[in-house]
């Protein structure tokens, strides 16, 4: 992983014109890459210059990666919405038995995987709820059958939610589930189930789930056992500024620690179907402050995922000026987020991402999961 530090002292300035004088001394500390405050977060929280901040992440943004915009072609694979946890913001989870409520044999895997066989899929990207009647195997199984039909894809999977869950139903501490799961062909894991990383939060709105301090050591664990991660936080529905602060600090501090973050995503609460209907849903310039203000904390997280599902690819295009180097990925067959009320594609075209990418003056750069460049076949 590149040397952050390095990147972010390096003295690349663009002309700022700054709105709010109260942004210069924020200001400064980004032009002599001095690492950020909790009580500078709260100050760009609370200024309504939004060009000043985002002139601000741009200038970090453009450090570390110019005009560059990564995408993935990735396929999302929902292997269950049975969940135990049911989590207040959740509209995706179903109880056992309940209408709708589905769980994938490996055969009918192999038909979602086999349905894809001619895209040049690079990530395979799998999630899904904590379903009490699968065991340990079939976690494994499922790995090893992706793997062994997408050989040049990367496996993506599990939140550190689902690797507390095998611990407790394998009786294996988190190394060995790690073990056995890098053996079965997992090589990453996506950044959900962090939600907002405070007690007050997780006693109200996920209470059955691990809270904060298990997240942090799941995701400690996976990252001592070579399997790198992102992480995510969901904002816009109960949490204040000061817990969302609160949130990046501690993702710093862990990051600091191990360097196994690979991508931060703000992940943009949407209310529909969950029991949270009364909340309004999040408006751009709370998407964008926190997208900006996510690239100037993060000093030592590489990425910052505009995720176009939750923010709609429009507002996701004018995210990269705003401190956003990477569009995630085509998906095609998102769940969460439209069970949740989102109205956006379910998918999108290598093209249709390129074309959002290069619209706005960036260099569309196809990636593998680790954000290696690679060279493109002509089929999309
Ligand atoms: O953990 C649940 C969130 C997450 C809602 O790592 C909701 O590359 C909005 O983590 N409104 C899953 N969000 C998605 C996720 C993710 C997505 C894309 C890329 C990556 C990555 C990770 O979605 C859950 C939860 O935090 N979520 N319900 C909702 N109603
Ligand atoms: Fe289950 Fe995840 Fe939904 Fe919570 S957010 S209810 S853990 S599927």
């Amino acid at each position: 992983m590149a040397d952050l530090s390095v990147i972010y002292s390096n003295h690349y300035t663009m002309n700022l014109e700054l709105m709010d004088p109260a942004l210069e001394p924020v200001a400064e500390k980004v032009v002599s890459g001095v690492r950020l405050s909790r009580e500078d977060a709260l100050l760009l929280y609370r200024s309504h210059d939004l060009l000043g901040i985002g002139q601000l992440a741009t200038m970090v943004r453009e450090r570390l990666y110019g005009k560059k915009t990564f995408y993935v072609y990735n396929q999302h694979l929902n292997y269950t919405n049975v969940c135990i946890n049911r989590c207040l913001f959740c509209a995706y989870s179903k109880d056992k038995g309940e209408n709708g409520a589905f769980t994938l044999s490996v055969e009918e895997v192999i038909e979602r995987i086999r349905k894809r066989e001619s895209e040049p899929i690079r990530e395979v990207h799998i999630v899904g709820g904590l379903n009490p009647d699968l065991p340990f195997s079939y976690y494994l199984d499922l790995i090893r059958t992706v793997k062994t039909l997408r050989p040049e894809a990367t496996i993506k999977a599990f939140t550190a939610v689902e690797i507390d869950h095998m611990s407790h139903i394998s009786g294996l501490g988190l190394k060995d589930v790690f073990t056995a799961l890098k053996e079965a062909g997992l090589c990453m894991m996506p950044g959900g189930g962090a939600e907002v990383l405070s007690e007050r939060i997780h006693r109200k709105l996920y209470p059955r789930k691990i809270g904060p301090e298990r997240w942090m050591e799941v995701i400690r664990t996976a990252h001592e056992s070579g399997i790198p991660t992102n992480a995510t936080m969901l904002y816009g529905h109960i949490e204040t500024l000061e817990e969302r602060v609160e949130h990046l600090l501690k993702l710093r501090s862990l990051q600091d620690e191990t360097g196994g973050i690979q991508a931060f995503i703000p992940l943009a609460f949407h209310s529909k179907n969950t029991r949270l209907p009364q909340l309004p849903p999040t408006v751009a310039m709370d998407d964008l402050k926190t997208i900006a203000i996510s690239r100037l904390i993060l000093d030592n997280i590489p990425h910052i995922k505009a995720y176009w599902v939750m923010i709609t690819p429009a507002l996701a295009q004018v995210a990269m000026a705003f401190g956003a180097d990477d569009l995630d990925g085509t998906i095609v067959e998102e769940k969460i987020t439209h069970m949740a009320g989102a109205t956006t594609p379910r998918g999108l075209s290598r093209d249709e991402i390129k074309n959002l990418i290069f619209s706005c003056g960036y260099e569309p750069v196809e990636r593998d999961a680790f954000y290696e460049p690679i060279g493109q076949s002509e089929d999309s």
